[in-house]
């Protein structure tokens, strides 16, 4: 497969002022009638040759100007067809098997409904067009299909006109009046009821919203509902967008690639993100529902009024539209606590990406595969990216900024580049530096060094932007921190400041401080970056104390427990100094416990330890067998000498009301926080009280907190509540995928055995894409299990890999980059990895997503 470089991008030599779509809708067989209006480009290089893009198809008749021509012909997959002249009408015809969609990228089919997916190329699997971001047509589509198969027929857009046909048949014709780019093209027809609202803007106009779904899932609707219309208000207030159509229209799908689509006014979800009642949803997925609405709601603006003018410039709307729905998330609920959550995503997703063979830029450079770049680095380090700029900018100045893009770029197909002038010129600020945040891959590491001389504090600063594939050499970034320096004995500050690094080496000094303070650093995680610096626990104690950022509170707790644990891992660190660490840090969980200022929401955060991903990212080498071990061996002696202050605070929470309060969701979160020390310190007790919160459960979070550490004990209560739990909900299809992850992301010593038997279940198919991954992705984070030292757990997920990628090769990728994390873990596991990678990469015909992965991962 050829490689696509961002520095080859020419505009399409044509445009496509109309799009006429016609289908007649079969499950098995769906015939696609295409009619484009094509004219020259006045700003391209000029061609006679039309190229259309083709995924798998066969045109069954192609017309100029309403006659049948010839002047065409096929190139691979693609269709060329000469033009004389300087406008022409060109229809092509072309038929498709939705049933035989197993990819499900186009138009596919859904437990008997039909949907589509077109983002990033997907269009061309439907019909011959350029399928390309910069290419906006205004589309016009009639759909025709049985009536009892197809009740509902959606498109983007307004529905303009409907009528009956002949032998039980109808037809819808949908008209969309926003220049759009194929990839968000959107139809679906199936058997669907709605939930149905309405919004008015701020201007007054009345936006009908629908949730379209199965009707047996109807009464689980309310919150996404909720969530889409506070995220309409919010876009109003926050960035001042108004939506602009009649029509909203959200439909939940089962079969689905990814978590939701923002096709235009015709969003398109998986199930996992729309279908929420307490009995079967955590306040995870209540949380992730708003958010993802939140976010493919947003796009309205940053993604579908102003698109991407190649598929490089996925961040300028990914990034975007991240940091807009953090910033709408936080504003509905906790905001120091979503900061946390998303930090956490960072460190344990991006980070390791950013270290690892598959790094990139936020805006690549170059792709074979663009599903591939659909990554935590485009989306996340995407928006911590824009967040800088906010940061830099403050809150007022940037929405100048947004402003000012919004307005410049509306109906275009911008670059990343556009974007950050717009700031940059909206905003007042000088970006030209900063630019190498979107070249630059890796993640800087930033060392801190505090020295107090007569009344002055001085920090001195260093950064390093480590190597990366492709990118030896690093120039320095400017690197935006929050900081705040606290007076030992008043436990105060007297302000926070922002200080920016813009060299390899800068100093900052500080006057008025006749002892020396304590540093607080990259407060509210102001950059994405790795703060190195040598601190005494006795300071990251003050700080988990006193700290009034609380995003810094838990940073402290983080690097007590990260240090502690480095130190042992690392065998810089005896076994008598493993006790003086423990202690320290049992003080800290002790006091975080009894803090009656805190939110248990927040609480719950910090009782949070780093995860087994961060903490091998800590370590250059890292043996994954060992960490588990010193982590849980922690985890064991926190559960043992707090013991009676977990149970207490565990009876307090499981006394709290119900409902959906922050109160009481805080609650619900530190009640299975306290048994998970408890089970790694007293495994009966824990057994005990865990069987008995199952059984007093009217909630999923606290029914799923209960399984979740009984999963990983080996009493009689792990089989009986397993069983309960999976008779309670069969034929739930979202409750039956948390039941396998569960068990594929568990603590017991025979995850690997167990996974292979789940993979023989009834209920587990490959074709789904939601069950493949709760069973296997939790899996990979296994120690005991992906990480066996037997090799077996890797074994199992390349074989996963090469069964997987014939059917559905986007999923199959997604699991290479396990494997790729060979070159940062022990020598013989190593080993047995990259072997795996061989294996794959030997095998006889694959995927471009799955080769892409596997070559840039042993490469
Ligand atoms: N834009 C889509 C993602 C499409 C992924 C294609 N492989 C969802 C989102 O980010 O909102
Ligand atoms: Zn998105």
């Amino acid at each position: 497969p050829p490689l696509i470089r961002r520095e080859d991008y020419a505009p399409y030599p044509w445009r496509v002022p109309t799009t006429e779509l016609r289908f007649v809708l079969g499950v098995d067989k769906t015939t696609v009638q295409a009619k484009l209006k094509v004219e020259r480009n006045p700003h391209a290089n000029p061609a006679n040759v039309l190229r259309l893009n083709g995924d798998g198809l066969k045109p069954a008749g192609v017309w100029i100007d309403g006659s049948l021509a010839n002047s065409w012909e096929m190139d691979g997959d693609d269709l060329l067809i000469t033009l004389p002249g300087d406008a022409h009408e060109v229809s092509i015809d072309t038929q498709i098997d939705p049933a035989g969609n197993s990819q499900l990228m186009g138009l596919y089919a859904s437990n008997g409904m039909l949907c589509t997916q077109c983002e990033a190329e997907g269009f061309r699997r439907i019909t011959f067009f350029p399928d390309r971001p910069d290419v906006l047509s205004t589309y016009t589509v009639r759909m025709e299909g049985s009536k009892a198969d197809f009740p509902v027929l959606l498109s983007n857009g307004n529905c303009t006109a409907s009528g009956e046909g002949e032998d039980g048949s109808h037809w819808a014709e949908w008209h969309d009046p926003w220049p759009k780019p194929s990839y968000l093209f959107a139809l679906v027809a199936g058997q669907l009821v709605a939930n149905t609202d309405s919004f008015t803007t701020m201007n007054g106009r009345k936006v009908d919203l629908a949730i379209w779904v199965r009707p047996e899932d109807l009464s689980r609707t309310d919150h996404a509902m909720e969530s889409l219309k506070r995220s309409m208000q919010w876009d109003e207030q926050a960035f001042g967008r108004e939506y602009d159509l009649d029509v909203f229209n959200i439909v939940a799908v089962s079969d689905f690639n990814m978590g939701a689509m923002e096709n235009k006014s015709l969003n398109i979800f998986n199930t996992k993100y729309v279908l929420a009642d307490q009995e079967t949803a955590t306040d995870g997925d209540y949380d992730a529902i708003e958010g993802v609405i939140g976010h493919e709601y947003f796009h309205n603006w940053s993604g579908n009024r102003i698109t991407c003018r190649d598929w490089f410039q996925l961040s300028l709307k990914e990034g975007f539209t991240v940091l807009r729905d953090q910033l709408f998330s936080a504003a509905m609920g906790s905001e120091p606590v979503k900061r946390i959550e998303d930090v956490r995503v960072l460190r344990s997703v991006q980070f390791p990406e950013d270290s690892g063979p598959l790094a990139h830029p936020i805006r690549p450079d170059s792709y074979r595969e663009i599903s591939n770049f659909y990554t935590a680095t485009v989306y996340n380090k995407g928006a911590e990216v824009i967040r800088m700029m906010r940061t830099m900018a403050g809150e007022e100045r940037f929405r100048r900024g947004t402003d000012l893009y919004f307005d410049r770029h509306d109906g275009e197909a911008a670059t990343c580049e556009d974007f950050v002038t717009a700031i940059e010129d909206g905003a007042g600020l000088d970006l030209a530096d900063f630019r190498r945040w979107y070249q630059q891959a890796g993640t800087p590491k930033v060392s801190a060094k505090l020295e107090h001389v007569g009344d002055t504090a001085t920090l001195h600063l260093e950064q390093a932007v480590p190597a990366t594939p492709g990118q030896p050499d690093k120039r320095p970034m400017p690197i935006p921190l929050k900081i705040a320096l606290f007076d030992r004995k008043s436990g105060k500050h007297h302000g926070e400041q922002l200080v920016t690094l813009t060299e390899a080496q800068q100093t900052f000094s500080f006057a008025g401080f006749d002892e020396s303070p304590v540093l607080s650093i990259n407060r509210d995680f102001s950059a994405p970056v790795a703060i190195e610096r040598e601190v005494a626990d006795e300071d990251l104690v003050f700080l988990a104390a006193n700290d009034d950022d609380p995003f810094a509170r838990y940073e402290a707790m983080q690097d007590l427990v990260v240090g502690h644990l480095r130190g042992l891992l690392s065998g810089s660190v005896d076994a008598a100094k493993r006790d003086s660490g423990r202690a320290a840090i049992g003080e800290a969980f002790r006091a975080v416990i009894a803090d009656g200022e805190l939110d248990d929401l927040m609480r719950g955060e910090l009782l949070t330890l780093p995860g087994e991903t961060y903490l091998a990212e800590q370590m250059l080498v890292a043996d994954p067998a060992a960490i588990r071990a010193e982590r849980e061996g922690l985890k064991a002696w926190l559960g043992q000498s707090l013991e009676s202050d977990l149970v207490a605070m565990h009876e307090r929470a499981a006394a709290a009301p119900g409902g959906m309060s922050a109160e009481a969701k805080g609650a619900r979160k530190i009640k299975t926080s306290a048994l998970v020390f408890l089970a790694a310190g007293n495994p009966d007790l824990a057994e005990t009280m865990a069987a008995a919160q199952y059984d007093a459960a009217t909630t999923m979070t606290d029914r799923q907190g209960a399984l979740m550490v009984l999963t990983s004990l080996q009493g009689p209560q792990r089989t009986h509540k397993l069983l309960d739990f999976y008779n309670r909900f069969k034929g739930n299809a979202l409750v039956i995928d948390k039941w396998f992850a569960l068990q594929a992301s568990s603590l017991h010593p025979s995850v690997l055995e167990q996974v292979k038997a789940l993979a023989g279940h009834p209920d587990f198919t490959l074709k789904n894409p939601n069950r493949v991954r709760s069973l296997y992705m939790p899996f990979t984070g296994t120690a005991q299990g992906f990480h066996a030292a037997s090799g077996g757990g890797y074994k199992m997920i390349a074989d996963l890999i090469l069964e997987l990628d014939p059917i559905n090769p986007q999923t199959a990728a997604r699991f290479v980059s396990p494997l790729g994390r060979w070159r940062r873990i022990e020598p013989e596991r190593s080993a047995l990895m990259k072997g795996e990678l061989e294996r794959i990469a030997a095998a006889p015909k694959l995927s471009r997503d799955t080769y892409e992965q596997v070559t840039r991962s042993l490469g």
